[in-house]
């Protein structure tokens, strides 16, 4: 049929039928059964023909942790296409917080994308940005007059916040951290610590980046905190120049690296450091932040006030959204026209993150986050005392991983580690990896999740341990 243009009023056309895929349960969010189901092995045949057609159409440098395909989600649920219900510890790497398909989002984003879906709001702007921006300088720490940008995801954030620092400081140098993890683009592959996979074979990287020691307690032998930070801040001044450095960036807790909680004390001589020196403290708050450790941020823990913060995944439901939100001063540093994008704070997304800000202060998801944590930090501490392998319990909030070595040893167990998730995954027990040393299994649930659906994930992850010994 050919459209009519002529300004006549037309009736809507039918919807265009779902993928043959969808099941039944095409509706999700938290009104999908809260349970366990398998109803095939995993995956299922229908995810497995899905997966030829997969490799067949997906570039390979893609990869995925469990190749179950989605028909719908909701609560600590993930639905697949052959009918499977699976527990949901990942949150799609600490998107969903308020669940996938939230009530609130779920309006939100229904009531935005009837009156307009983009207009670009450097061309001509909406309020859903401003309400987001207000909301987020509000919600992050510091009394000071703050400003906020929106882009689309969690690499430009951070690619923004270092544009930021060098107008506003008219330094290079930025300051990074062993272990860290800021993103994939070129500047932020020069930020992030990995090669493998993340680095290998893309280089050339953007210059005058510097890394530097981190705290990491399991590792250090429990080394003080400040005086790691006196050996960091030695090395800034013999190496670079404190002058010559515009931004520190840090991950309060280190998300890929392996959820390393510094040591006390680290973070805030970092701060001291920065702010004695004219040096832009950003806190990469992208897998930390917005409710996922119990506060709105994880700097929070530590009273650290950071300068800027970079913020992503939990900020809007699962809809791609994030900001650069800091001191006002330095947020207006850049000349006009000089940040920017197409997509950045979509009215869509931004309807989305009002719905989950919504969701998270109505809810109580902070206090939620609190309890998510002691119910997993317990768990995995008497797990710990059965299975030698499991050499630390760490995180904050519903932020919690365990880091598996060989017994009695420091010796990273990549292989057990890769063995306890692929046990989990099979018994429908969603779980990450991560960590340098890629031995650390990571638990990010929802934060709606269920308190029985939490406990029966947990009760398959230690079976997984179990069947390790
Ligand atoms: N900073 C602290 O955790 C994204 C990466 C998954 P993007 N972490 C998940 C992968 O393998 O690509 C992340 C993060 C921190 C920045 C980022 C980057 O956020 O939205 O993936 O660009």
């Amino acid at each position: 049929m050919i459209a009519d243009y002529s300004g006549a009023v037309t009736k809507a056309e039918p919807r265009i039928e779902s993928t043959p895929t969808a099941t039944a349960e095409s509706v999700g969010g938290p009104g999908l059964p809260q349970e366990r189901r398998l109803l095939t092995t995993i995956p299922g045949p229908r995810s497995v023909e899905l997966t030829a057609r997969r490799e067949a159409a997906v570039a390979r440098g893609v990869s995925t942790v469990l190749p179950v395909y989605v028909a719908a989600a909701g609560g600590g649920v993930i639905v697949d296409v052959d009918g499977n219900s699976l527990i949901d510890l990942g949150a799609g790497i600490a998107v969903v917080s308020v669940g996938n398909a939230a009530e609130r989002v779920v309006d939100a984003v229904q009531d935005q994308v009837a009156r307009f879906t983009h207009t670009c709001f450097m061309v001509a702007p909406y309020a859903g940005y401003l309400e987001v921006c207000e909301a987020l300088n509000r919600l992050t720490p510091g009394a000071h007059a703050k400003k906020t940008a929106l882009f689309n995801s969690g690499a430009e954030a951070v690619e923004n916040a270092v544009k930021i620092a060098r107008a506003a400081t008219g330094r290079a140098a930025v300051v990074v951290f062993e272990h860290g993890y800021h993103g994939r683009t070129n500047l932020t592959l020069a930020l992030t610590a990995k090669n493998m996979p993340y680095k290998h074979s893309f280089g050339p990287f953007a210059p005058e980046i510097y890394r530097m020691p981190m705290s990491y307690p399991f590792r250090d032998g429990g080394r003080d905190g400040a005086d790691i930070a006196a050996e960091v801040t030695t090395k800034i001044e013999k190496e670079i120049g404190a002058h010559n450095v515009a931004a520190m960036v840090i991950e309060p807790v280190q998300g890929e690296g392996g959820f390393v909680v510094p040591a006390p004390g680290f973070l805030p001589a970092l701060e001291t450091f920065a702010r004695a020196n004219g040096i832009v403290l950003v806190a990469d708050e992208i897998q930390t932040g917005f409710a996922r450790t119990g506060t709105w941020f994880a700097c929070e823990h530590e009273g650290v006030i950071p300068d800027l913060i970079t913020i992503a995944k939990g900020l809007a439901g699962g809809l791609p959204l994030s900001a650069v939100t800091g001191r006002a001063d330095l947020m207006d540093a850049p000349h006009v026209g000089g940040l920017g994008g197409t997509y950045g704070g979509n009215p869509v997304a931004c309807a989305a993150a009002l719905g989950a800000i919504r969701t998270i202060e109505e809810q109580g998801l902070l206090e939620r986050a609190s309890q998510l944590g002691e119910t997993m930090r317990t768990r995995l501490t008497t797990m710990a005392q059965h299975f030698p392998g499991i050499g630390d319990v760490r995180g904050r909030g519903a932020m919690i991983a365990v880091e598996l070595v060989k017994p009695g040893t420091l010796e990273p167990d990549p292989a057990a580690t890769l063995a306890v998730a692929k046990a989990c995954h099979a018994e429908g027990v969603v779980v990450l990896t991560a960590g340098t040393y890629s031995n650390v299994l990571r638990l990010l649930p929802p934060l709606v999740i269920p308190d029985h659906l939490l406990d029966e994930g947990l009760t398959v992850l230690e079976k997984a341990f179990a069947a390790l010994a």
